[in-house]
């Protein structure tokens, strides 16, 4: 499958969709463990009627954390890209690209639609409770069942190259 979507000069309409909200606790499976955790945000579809509309499927973007200063990842950027940093910040915004699931998991067959995004960036420590706002860009491909989970692994590993490259253009 194909490392870039969508064309050179950023994305089309419908795209970004936009949403935000709290880092909530996941399906506890072990996410972590197959180096691969998900912040788990509540899909509210009354506030984003975007989601329940869109086909099921992964999807890349944009996230953007609002670090606490007592978390090890926290960096403030300079004032004024950065509002939040402008005086005696106790938190600030970090942005990050990253892939995102949108759907009901057939691997695992789960019967509410869930949002879990994963953020390409390696951290030193968890941030339940932290708020997120997603910008999504665009989408990479529907969700499968799988055999087993090496292959759901393999295939969203290459979903973070897919996200990686597509992103990095100028246009995006
Ligand atoms: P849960 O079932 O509670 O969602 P996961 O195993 O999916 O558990 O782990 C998700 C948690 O891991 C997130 O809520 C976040 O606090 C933390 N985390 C650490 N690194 C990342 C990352 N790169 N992307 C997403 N979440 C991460
Ligand atoms: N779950 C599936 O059942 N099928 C998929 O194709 C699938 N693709 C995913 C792609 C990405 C980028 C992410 C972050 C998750 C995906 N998931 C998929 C959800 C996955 O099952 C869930 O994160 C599990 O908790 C992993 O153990
Ligand atoms: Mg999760």
């Amino acid at each position: 499958r194909p490392l870039l979507i969508g064309p050179a000069h950023g994305p089309l309409p419908p795209y970004p969709y936009r949403m935000s909200g709290p880092v909530i606790s996941g399906f506890g499976r072990g996410s972590k463990e197959l180096g691969i955790p998900t912040a788990n945000l509540p899909v509210d579809n009354s506030l984003y009627p975007w989601i329940p509309s869109i086909p099921e499927g992964v999807y890349f973007g944009f996230g953007s954390l609002l670090l606490p200063e007592s978390h090890p990842d926290y960096s403030p950027a300079p004032a004024p890209s950065n509002p939040g940093a402008a005086s005696a910040a106790t938190s600030a915004w970090s942005l990050f690209p990253m892939v995102m699931s949108i759907g009901y998991n057939p691997f695992y067959k789960n019967d509410t639609r869930s949002v879990e995004v994963h953020v390409l960036h390696k951290f030193q420590a968890d941030f339940y409770g932290v708020d997120m706002r997603l910008l999504v860009m665009g989408y990479i491909r529907e969700e499968k069942d799988y055999k087993g989970l090496e292959e759901l692994v393999e295939d969203i590993n290459f979903d973070c190259e897919v996200a990686r490259q597509s992103l990095q253009r100028p246009g995006w």
